[in-house]
């Protein structure tokens, strides 16, 4: 054939078939930056791109394993081959050589027979034939069926007809192109090593099996040329590790997960490192997709399901801290590559994927497949759910600093908890504040307290348990953030005393059950995140009295049972007595409570302060128990004797 193909073009006047290619080419070369983008240095690199595509096209078919890139002097490009080259062939509708119409025809793209995954490096797609184009002179030669065939061409006209210069051997096969960018339309025309080696690097990652070497010919130094081959038989898994390179992952080898026969064949390498970025690397028909798409959407969607999935399964402990995607995708490297046959590209750069239906689809692909990895890789997924958890922890820990700075700042500018009941006196020594049980006794002490110095701050119910809940959960709930707000000296290592509100702060709860174990809840937050108030004896407990006793007219508060068997004791005639037990602070008016448990004349108030700081750990600790009653038991018992009692 292709010798019939040179007969018949030895004999025919030439320029009939340039004038055609003229008018498609022409319009290359006066809009250019139409078909290649720019023809600033971006422009320059995409010629290259354009013709590597070529020869990646041939590799993705299975034909070629090795393209060879040389930056040549004068700033040309060679690319070589060991695909099956360009067909030299007469092509039957454009009746010239088919090399000839593949470099010369625009949208030819190369192929003639349907090449699904075409989208070209530059997104472009617009094929050789526009670089051949935008230069001066290429030079196209084939190597197939034991010839050598050649043909050049200056901006995009052929010089001649194609021609056969040589043989080779009968199993060598493929195709150069060697091209002089065109220094009247590019404004740059100094070829960037590194800009190639990147992207060859890159193409060597995303086509495992493929050896992309890359030599600069330029201009003689004496020093040996730079020359680099990249060929990753692990794929996008080594792109990972090399994304990672320094950085300390979490696992030894990169998850690496592959769907060649989907719909869209889809690939997947992820790991995890001790940091704290995100780092994805997404591309589609190996084209970069910077901006991400709906194949990165899916991609997420999958990982935050599968992920969440396994999390139900842990430990009771940890899953009281809820986790998000991004928790899930903290320190997470991952390269999500997918060929789709239509790509449509969004944005202004067009570096995004727009395909709604790929968001879906690699979300329950990817899913399904990641899942199944994770059922049988058990040690991979606890690796990854401890990393997220901690990241959860370090997320929630991080906002509560925030919001406590931020509502630190309410605090001085006088923003105080709605609920709190402020004293008008500004000079924490002479203040108090008392906690209250419940709302009702809370109203009572608003009305019956000394307003110059004492703040009343009602609690509703039991505040959290601070032993079983993470800081982070402590530190959500409103009734401590009121607390901690109120007493205005901060937390933990953050508690400084200068900045406390009230020089007492008394907890003022009902004589009975309930109220110990309030008192215990209360104590076991000032022990763990306000350590100070209670070594520096500002804790206080207020003693409401348990009996009234009414002889005729004289009433008296007995604050015991020991008490309450004296005074009766003492009772000579019994006539005109009346007892009565107040089941709780609510039962009590204002001036009953201000008079009985909270006026500093008549009060008594235990001061609190630890005796050790082991054991006062080791019972709050031990009150972690899951189970209520012998906790409350515990409290009512013992909880006393970590405290020293001192009567005011
Ligand atoms: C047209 C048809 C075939 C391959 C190519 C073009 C081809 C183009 C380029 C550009 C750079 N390297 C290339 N390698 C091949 C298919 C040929 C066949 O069916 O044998």
């Amino acid at each position: 054939m292709a010798e019939n193909v040179e007969e018949e073009k030895k004999n025919e006047d030439y320029s009939g078939s340039s004038i055609t290619v003229l008018e498609g080419l022409e319009a290359v070369r006066v809009r250019p930056a139409m078909y290649i983008g720019s023809t600033d240095i971006r422009g320059l690199h995409h010629l290259v791109w354009e013709v590597v595509d070529n020869s990646v096209d041939e590799a993705l078919a299975g034909f070629c394993n090795h393209i060879e890139i040389s930056i040549l002097p004068g700033n040309g490009i060679r690319v070589t081959d060991n695909g099956r080259g360009i067909p030299t062939d007469i092509h039957p509708k454009e009746k010239v050589g088919t090399l000839e119409v593949v470099m010369t025809k625009l949208h030819a793209g190369g192929k003639f027979d349907s090449n699904s995954y075409k989208v070209s490096a530059g997104l472009h797609g617009v094929g050789v034939s526009c670089v051949n184009a935008l230069s001066t002179k290429l030079i196209a030669t084939v190597r197939r069926n034991g010839k050598v065939v050649t043909q050049t061409f200056s901006k995009g006209v052929p010089c001649g007809p194609q021609q056969e210069i040589g043989t080779c051997a009968a199993d060598d096969h493929g195709t150069t192109i060697e091209f002089y960018p065109d220094d009247t339309i590019f404004s740059e025309t100094v070829y960037v090593y590194d800009t190639l080696a990147t992207r060859f690097r890159e193409l060597a990652f995303l086509m495992s099996g493929l050896r992309l070497t890359l030599t600069d010919e330029r201009e003689e130094t004496g020093e040996e040329k730079p020359s680099e081959t990249f060929c990753f038989p692990g794929g996008v898994s080594e792109f990972v590790r090399y994304v990672d390179e320094h950085r300390t992952p979490l696992f030894n080898e990169p998850i690496h997960l592959v769907l060649p026969d989907g719909q869209y064949p889809l690939e997947v390498a992820m790991w995890y490192n001790d940091g704290y970025q995100e780092n994805f690397f997404s591309f589609v028909n190996n084209v970069n997709t910077y901006d991400g798409g709906t194949h990165v959407t899916g991609f997420k969607t999958a990982l935050t399901r599968v992920i969440s999935k396994f999390a139900q399964d842990m430990p009771k402990g940890k899953k009281d801290i809820s986790i998000t995607a991004d928790d899930i995708r903290e320190g997470l490297t991952a390269v999500i590559a997918i060929k789709v046959s239509q790509p449509q590209f969004e944005g202004q750069t067009k570096r995004k994927l727009g395909n709604s239906e790929i968001a879906s689809y690699v979300a329950s692909a990817f899913g399904a497949k990641l899942d199944e990895y994770f059922q049988e890789n058990p040690a991979a997924v606890k690796v990854i759910l401890d990393k997220v958890y901690f990241a959860a922890q370090a997320r929630e820990a991080a906002h509560k600093a925030r919001t406590l700075a931020r509502r630190k700042n309410v605090l001085e500018s006088g923003g105080l908890p709605g609920k709190l009941a402020d004293c008008s006196s500004r000079d924490p020594k002479e203040c108090e504040m008392f906690i209250v049980e419940g709302d009702s006794a809370g109203g009572s002490a608003k009305q019956g307290r000394k307003r110059e110095f004492q703040a009343i701050l009602p609690l509703r119910g039991k505040i959290l348990n601070v032993e079983k809940a993470s800081l982070h959960r402590v530190l959500d709930t409103e009734e401590i953030q009121n607390l901690v707000n109120a007493i205005g000296c901060g937390l933990g290592t953050e508690c400084k005393l200068e900045k406390l509100r009230y020089n007492k702060i008394v907890i003022m709860t009902d004589a009975d059950v309930d109220g110990s174990h309030i008192q215990t809840l209360l104590l076991t937050f000032f022990f763990r995140y306000m350590r100070p108030l209670i070594d520096e004896g500002h804790v206080y407990l207020a003693m409401p009295p348990l009996y009234k006793l009414k002889v005729g007219l004289k009433e008296r508060y007995l604050f015991d049972e020991k008490e309450k068997e004296i005074a009766m004791a003492e009772l000579e005639d019994k006539k005109n007595v009346t007892i009565t037990r107040f089941k709780g602070l609510g039962e009590m008016s204002p001036e009953q409570l201000f008079e009985t448990t909270m006026d500093p004349e008549k009060r008594f108030l235990k001061q609190c302060y630890v005796e050790d700081a082991v054991v006062a750990d080791q019972i709050f600790s031990m009150l972690m128990g899951e189970d209520v009653e012998p906790r409350r038991k515990f409290i009512e018992t013992n909880a006393y004797k970590v405290l020293n009692d001192l009567d005011i």
